[in-house]
């Protein structure tokens, strides 16, 4: 005979893998099964009443089961929770899972997901296509790349004007030309691009290019990649 006459344990809720690795998806182990004792666990508190029912509460971008209803058993086969869109532009997915067991006891925990964030800046690469005009491309494809979001030009002299905005993500790529309206002078002017994500969120990064096409130097500067 044991010497507390009641289940006073909520069940154990256990993740695996380990939430701090930023898993997309998580396995969840529910049982009501505590020992007296630990860690040599070999001595089972009796009075556990075992699962009554597990459910789920403030989800934002979880894929989860239905309630589950345990009936009393002891442990309740393994599920799986992810998440939806791990692309989603937002800092945090997150879920309660509760579980309670059959003499009301009841423990929640939190899982949540950090999304992995789009570091990168578009690269931006301009090329010179014969003496009146300049080719753009901007890209923003990479692994965790949301596309580019706001690509123009700035301080134009003798170079046309282009400013786009996407209405939506997913614009992975835009090619462009530019213009030199007067062949024989000088051009100098920038284009800026900045991506969906750093345009969403407080994290900027975008490209800059900046180049100047002198008549008597047709070189023209080499563009870079700059804060990130
Ligand atoms: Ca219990
Ligand atoms: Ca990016």
């Amino acid at each position: 005979m044991q010497g507390i006459a009641t289940d006073s344990f909520c069940p154990n809720i256990g993740v695996s893998p380990d939430p701090k690795t930023s898993p997309t998806s998580v396995t969840v182990l529910v049982d009501d099964i505590h020992f007296n004792d630990a860690p040599l666990n070999t001595d089972t508190n009796i009075w556990d009443t075992g699962i009554d029912k597990i459910w789920f509460t403030n989800n934002t971008g979880i894929i989860t089961p239905d309630t589950i209803l345990g009936k009393c058993a002891k442990f309740i086969p393994p599920f799986t929770l992810s998440v939806i869109d791990t692309l989603k532009i937002d800092t945090l997915s997150c879920v309660t899972i509760n579980a309670r067991d059959c003499h009301g006891n009841t423990c929640s925990y939190l899982w949540c997901y950090p999304y992995i964030i789009d570091s990168l800046p578009p690269i931006l690469v301009a090329h010179y296509v014969g003496r009146d005009s300049i080719a753009v491309e901007v890209s923003d494809a990479r692994i965790y790349d949301r596309g580019l979001q706001h690509i123009h030009t700035l301080s134009e002299i003798n170079l046309s004007v282009f400013d786009t905005t996407a209405k939506d993500a997913g614009l992975y790529l835009k090619q462009f030309g530019l213009q030199r309206p007067k062949v024989g002078e000088s051009s100098i002017g920038a284009v800026h691009a900045v991506d969906v994500w750093g345009a969403q969120t407080l994290l900027q990064h975008p490209a800059f290019v900046g180049f100047a096409e002198w008549v008597q130097d047709v070189e023209m500067k080499k563009g870079v990649r700059l804060k990130q």
